[in-house]
């Protein structure tokens, strides 16, 4: 059944969405809240009891009954939902380091000179880089190094090289010796450590063949080791490259929701998560000959909105508007005012193929491993970067004159992104003693209670936006800080939440620290890749000590109550194998096998000091969960004075609205 014009508001929090949700409905456009409606969940492979590995099956498991069903094969519940479980590890390990590929390849070239429009910007990050890759001497942990030697473009092509050597290696990963020393350790005593990036993507679908590794236990550590490979790996080669690239983020204003699209102007939305085309189509906007041809065909000028994390990118480096996040990508182009969707790769829906033919609008595919049907394939090549972005902008110049009616709901919200581990140090500590121990001291005296990662994507499963934002609210009025990517991070934007103002929503110690430093108590650190930032975090809270000596001693936690990719499965097995507790909400892969979920939820507590959990029943619970664990993580630092949970209700809420 699908949703009728009237129950939209039950879909999502987001007034703009609900407008467009109702127009959607009484329009006949598909959307995937209504395709959710149609298309139930298989209550089999949800739980994750569905092993199709082979032709003998696929062997459907009975999740009520787990213990007497077995494969053709033999293999039992816990085989299959482990293996399951590590596909989707290996899977978003391997989005996120195909991207990163890309960066360092595109990083190696810029270095070279070969890449006209890309260049070397930040030169400090660059030789603090260099330095942990053993390419200039002098302290990692401090920026500078000796490069009397070496002129920086020569460091860079050999960070470049060393980059890429990353992904084929059997040696080990530079990044790895960021993290803390104990936590090293942790790895190594488990056998986690890894040895190069593709090395355990393949082993992991390896292992996961047919006859192959039926050990859960050990399918998980191969799990593990793939999914440090992201964290530590690609996703934070891809994170430290683009800010050397393209600019390390330092906070900016700008505007979210889909009334950042213009009705009299050429409107192109960037979507997708490599920055590499984003900028550039970016910059073609500006060329003065395309805005003239604008003009000539009747628009005021050229509007670039974002669009999930490509869209994060852009906003962080330069302050883009964004249009939305992840469930809003098709109600953009339902608007009717959008002539071209420029897409890369990962997150986007092959359902925009089929929408664009009921409007005027252009998608365009930009790369050789994502084609869809609909869609006009202009293939980028950063070798002939601002000619390609070009040719993408004129081909929505010349779609202008082509649009019809125009429906674009008149919301949008302030907010400031931005918040690399680097603008945290220098915000936090001032420009003379930049560190992390004004962070941490608050963190000890009791004015911020902990950290929390709220991050990921959205579900139509589930209300859109609403659990991000009311969790989010709920730790902030706890004292607790909280750091957001991805598509949570644009929820929160949209409500608000990541302006200076909104220190009124938070609790009192919290409050003080925001107003202090003039800071949200929300900070918008940028794209799923950049959860390596959140790592990096962690360490350097650590590094500064009095939170303990390892990741899994801090009062910090991660959650994505609203996930819905392989990618953030991946994320989160990170986090856990780096020590901390990470909690998903919406469903949990893995049900269908108690002995599994125990392992996953349990038993890891013991082997590296961070565990899954699961909460699905609401915002309130979710809160209630982190901040139990926080506490326990306060106390066991000797630094936890009683304060009672305060409960958020929504006249609460509504008290505190800005
Ligand atoms: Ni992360 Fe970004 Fe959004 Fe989820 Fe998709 S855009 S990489 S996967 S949906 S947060």
């Amino acid at each position: 059944m699908s949703p009728t014009a009237e129950k939209t508001n039950e879909n999502s929090v987001c007034e703009a969405t609900i407008e467009m949700l109702k127009y959607s409905a009484e329009s006949n456009y598909d959307t995937a809240f209504q395709r959710a409606q149609k298309v139930k969940p298989c209550p089999i492979g949800e739980v994750g009891a569905c092993c199709k590995h082979c032709a003998m099956g696929p062997c459907r498991f009975n999740p009520k009954k787990p213990d007497e069903i077995k494969g053709v094969c033999g293999a039992d519940i816990n085989t299959v939902a482990a293996r399951n479980f590590c596909r989707m590890i290996a899977a978003g390990t391997a989005a996120h380091c195909e991207h990163s590929r890309h960066v360092s390849h595109t990083f190696l070239s810029a270095a070279r000179g070969d890449v006209p429009g890309y260049k070397i910007q930040d030169v400090p990050k660059l030789l603090k880089v260099a330095a942990e890759f053993g390419i200039v001497g002098g302290d990692p942990a401090t920026y500078g190094g000796d490069t009397k030697d070496k002129p920086f473009n020569k460091v860079a092509e050999e960070l470049g090289q060393k980059a890429i050597g990353e992904f084929g290696t059997e040696k080990g990963l530079y990044m790895i010796k960021r993290a803390p020393q104990k936590r090293q350790e942790i790895w190594k005593e488990t056998g986690v450590t890894p040895r190069g990036i593709d090395r355990e993507i393949v082993e992991m679908m390896s292992r996961t063949h047919m006859g192959d590794d039926a050990d859960y236990k050990n399918l998980m550590l191969q799990g593990s080791r793939c999914s440090l490979v992201d964290g530590w790996g690609g996703s934070m080669i891809a994170t430290e490259l683009q800010d050397i690239m393209f600019g390390t983020p330092v906070p900016v204003r700008s505007k979210v929701n889909l009334g950042v699209l213009k009705n009299d102007q050429v409107n192109i939305i960037v979507h997708g998560h490599n920055p590499l085309m984003a900028e550039m189509v970016a910059v073609a906007a500006r060329d003065p000959e395309l805005v003239n041809l604008a003009k000539q065909k009747g628009a005021k000028g050229i509007n670039i909105a974002g669009m999930c994390c490509s869209g994060n990118e852009i906003l962080l480096r330069h302050g883009i508007p964004l249009a939305g996040n992840f469930l809003q990508q098709e109600l953009a182009i339902a608007t009717g005012a959008v002539e071209a969707m420029v897409v890369d790769v990962q997150c986007i829906m092959p359902a925009l193929g089929r929408l664009v033919e009921c409007f005027h609008t252009k998608l365009i595919t930009t790369s050789p491993t994502v084609k869809i049907q609909g869609a006009t394939h202009i293939e980028f090549n950063e070798h002939d970067a601002l000619n390609i972005a070009k040719t993408i902008v004129r081909t929505a110049v010349e779609n202008y004159p082509k649009r019809g009616k125009t429906n674009i709901p008149n919301k949008t919200t302030d907010l400031i992104a931005g918040f690399s581990h680097e603008t945290i140090n220098y915000m936090l500590g001032g420009s003379f003693r930049a560190s992390y121990r004004p962070l941490n001291d608050n963190i000890i005296n009791g004015r911020i209670r902990g950290v929390v990662g709220v991050v990921g994507c959205n579900n139509p499963r589930v209300k859109h936006d609403d659990v991000h934002i009311n969790l989010v609210k709920e730790l902030i009025g706890n004292d607790i800080l909280v750091v957001q990517t991805g598509c949570s991070a644009i929820a929160c934007a949209k409500e608000g939440l990541l302006i200076p103002e909104a220190a009124t929503m938070a609790g009192k110690g919290l409050r003080e620290v925001c107003e202090a430093v003039g800071m949200p108590p929300v900070l918008h650190c940028g794209a799923c890749v950049d959860n390596s930032r959140i790592l990096v975090a962690c360490t350097e809270m650590v590094r500064e000590g009095g939170l303990g000596n390892d990741i899994s001693d801090l009062p910090v936690a991660g959650c994505a109550p609203e996930w819905m990719s392989e990618k953030a499965i991946a994320i989160g097995q990170y986090f856990v194998t780096s020590g901390a507790l990470v909690v998903f909400g919406v469903t949990w892969p893995t049900t269908g096998s108690p002995t599994l979920t125990k392992y996953l939820f349990e038993e890891y507590e013991k082997i590296y000091k961070g565990k899954w959990a699961f909460e699905s029943r609401g915002a309130g619970q979710m809160a209630a969960m982190i901040i139990d664990h926080i506490n326990k993580k306060r106390e066991a630092l000797g630094i936890q004075k009683a304060q009672e949970r305060k409960l958020y209700d929504m006249e609460a809420r509504r008290a505190l609205e800005v």
